[in-house]
């Protein structure tokens, strides 16, 4: 969705674009001359007219309204550029391009009763003019737009609707091993705008049901008082995706975080969040004592089957 949205001209540029064009049309002679120039300045401004709507127009609808984007998409939009302005500036694109439809609308009209050549020239003049007013008053918006635009492609594929699993845990515990695991592809890499977060998105079927594993390295894996404000912020975004949350745990020893530590995290994880969550003991290939009521093991594949029964339930009590 984000990435079809096309590159933004800016005002000069389109006003060149549309004075380019309606100086190269032609059209045959005709008698009286008057006749002819008339039929030229109204050519010339339908043409402007025509490349400007057309090229206003399609640009609000690539655009996506912010009226029906998921909360997800909106958290994160807000993370990137103020949406208040964003709205603004589609707006005034929207009635810009109207005021240009009226605008060639009348000096078209009025093009009909001139009676020379010179009066009819002098319709055309104004209304370059005025067109030409009229796109250069947007030029702070299209270059709003423009960042926009550059921010939106670089939203994290994350599908919001599709139903959810986050993986958390301190770092080194598993997360990743577990969602690639897990995952029928290759996860894929996304980032949260303005942090150095990345997220790694698997895919898998519980029954016939396509559901999203997603891994966030950096973000539920430390304490509350050590995130920043964007870091936050993607926890919010994250918040609206419906889904429960895997903790996992990891008692060898390997991770380096004691017991306590996990614990601590897994308490906040849950309360900050508000998910679901199962408790998942990791890497139980190293020898240490099951004290979970899952455990799995992401390089032997151990109880990775009895955990998806698991996430098939919680499925279940989501819907
Ligand atoms: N023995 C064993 N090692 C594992 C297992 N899962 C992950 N590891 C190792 O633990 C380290 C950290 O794993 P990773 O998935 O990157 O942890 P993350 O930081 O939580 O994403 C890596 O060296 C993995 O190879 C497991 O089930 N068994
Ligand atoms: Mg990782």
């Amino acid at each position: 969705m984000f990435n079809k949205i096309p590159t933004v001209i800016q005002s000069k540029e389109l006003v060149n674009r549309c004075f380019s064009k309606a100086s190269k049309i032609e059209i045959p002679e005709q008698k009286p001359w008057i006749a002819y120039v008339r039929t030229q300045c109204i050519a010339k401004i339908s043409t402007v007219e025509g490349i400007a709507v057309a090229h206003l127009k399609r640009m609000i609808k690539k655009f996506p309204s912010t009226d029906h984007l998921h909360p997800f998409y909106l958290s994160v939009l807000d993370m990137s550029f103020d949406i208040d302005n964003y709205k603004k500036s589609l707006s005034r694109v929207q009635w810009s391009y109207q005021k240009i439809v009226e605008l060639a609308g009348k000096d078209i009209r009025s093009l009909k009763s001139k009676k020379t050549a010179k009066e009819a020239n002098a319709v055309l003049r104004q209304f370059y003019g005025r067109f030409a007013s009229i796109v250069e008053d947007l030029s702070d918006d299209l270059v709003m737009l423009s960042a926009c635009r550059d921010q939106m492609r670089k939203i994290p594929e994350i599908e919001p609707e599709v139903p959810t699993f986050l993986v958390a845990g301190m770092p080194n515990v598993g997360k990743s091993s577990l969602v690639a695991a897990l995952s029928t592809a290759r996860p894929r890499i996304a980032t949260f705008p303005f942090t150095t977060k990345n997220i790694n998105i698997g895919y898998m079927f519980l029954g016939h049901v396509r559901t999203q594993i997603i891994d966030t390295p950096g973000i539920l894996d430390r304490p509350e008082t050590d995130r920043n404000e964007m870091e936050k912020r993607a926890i919010s975004a994250l918040n609206t995706i419906d889904g429960s949350i895997i903790f996992l745990f990891d008692n060898s020893g390997t991770s380096g975080y004691t017991r306590e530590s996990q614990e601590t995290l897994f308490s906040e994880v849950k309360k900050e969040t508000g998910k679901n969550v199962i408790r998942v003991q990791s890497k139980v290939d190293l020898g240490e004592e099951m004290s979970e009521e899952n455990a799995i093991s992401s390089v032997t594949g151990y109880g990775l089957d009895k955990l998806k029964e698991v996430m098939s339930v919680a499925l279940g009590a989501r819907v």
